[in-house]
């Protein structure tokens, strides 16, 4: 029981939810590891939602809504997490959602379907190896994916990806968005937006700017991307990193 006056009392809980995850089975060894790192980078940003990070919110939200067939990627730690926030999410833009795990194991894709599917959202994708097809024809695991889903994809969001896997994403032609904390990734870099952010926060922005921006016009919501670029997003991020401030 964590005790609610704690001053690192979220922290704990996150941490809590981590353990749990683990310990149900669905989260990898790494994904504990993948999370202490998080944690440091989020001190580092004073665990807030950046003004770079919510520029990139506001234009992955309207790629979203402009997409043609846009998925969402979950894995152990984004399912631990914020998996109710995500099929929120995926409801409103509307967007697929597919299991793609980096350590992928039966067990682990069949307890993250039965928790998904315990949430209501019955169409989860990534679940059926027979269904899978590779990206860019490379066979490797990396490039696996569901023909429905990340396979036939205009864009993919991808919260904590693996730097391999967003390269071929992005090879193959698709738009990739990342949410990574570490702006300093491969992964970040590699994509096409990478929003640098907890997911725990920028899922919640997300889904309150979708519905901001659920009646805008095609024209409205082109108008929200022009301009952006990854690289000078992630320079700006950077800079919010303020050792003095510390
Ligand atoms: O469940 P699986 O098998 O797909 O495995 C998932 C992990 C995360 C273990 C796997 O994808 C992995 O090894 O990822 P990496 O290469 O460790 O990258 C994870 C990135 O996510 C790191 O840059 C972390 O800083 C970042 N990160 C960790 N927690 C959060 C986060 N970014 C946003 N929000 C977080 N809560």
């Amino acid at each position: 029981m964590i005790p609610k006056n704690h001053p690192r009392y979220k922290s704990l809980v996150l941490r809590d939810k981590i353990m749990k995850a683990y310990k149900e089975g669905y989260l990898s060894e790494t994904g504990m590891i993948a999370h202490g790192r998080g944690e440091t980078f989020d001190y580092l940003f004073g665990e807030k939602t950046t003004e770079p990070s919510k520029i990139a919110i506001k234009v992955t939200v309207a790629k979203l809504f402009l997409a043609k067939n846009p998925v969402i990627s979950i894995n152990g730690n984004v399912t631990a997490l914020v998996i109710d926030e995500i099929i929120q999410l995926a409801n409103l833009i509307p967007a697929k959602i597919e299991i793609n795990l980096f350590y992928r194991t039966k067990k682990r894709v069949d307890i993250i379907k039965s928790i998904v599917d315990k949430k209501g959202y019955k169409n989860v994708l990534g679940t059926n190896e027979d269904d899978s097809l590779y990206v860019n024809g490379i066979e490797s695991p990396r490039a696996a994916a569901s023909k429905n889903g990340i396979y036939s994809s205009d864009l993919v969001l991808v919260p904590l990806e693996d730097g391999d896997r967003t390269e071929i994403l992005v090879d193959s032609g698709k738009e990739v968005i990342a949410i990574d904390l570490n702006p300093l990734s491969r992964t970040s870099k590699k994509a096409n937006i990478t929003i640098v952010d907890n997911i725990i926060r920028a899922i919640p922005l997300m889904i309150k700017t979708a519905e901001n921006f659920k009646n805008y016009s095609k024209e409205e919501l082109k108008d929200i991307i022009k301009g952006f670029s990854n690289e000078n997003n992630l320079k700006e991020s950077l800079k919010c990193i303020d050792l003095n401030n510390i």
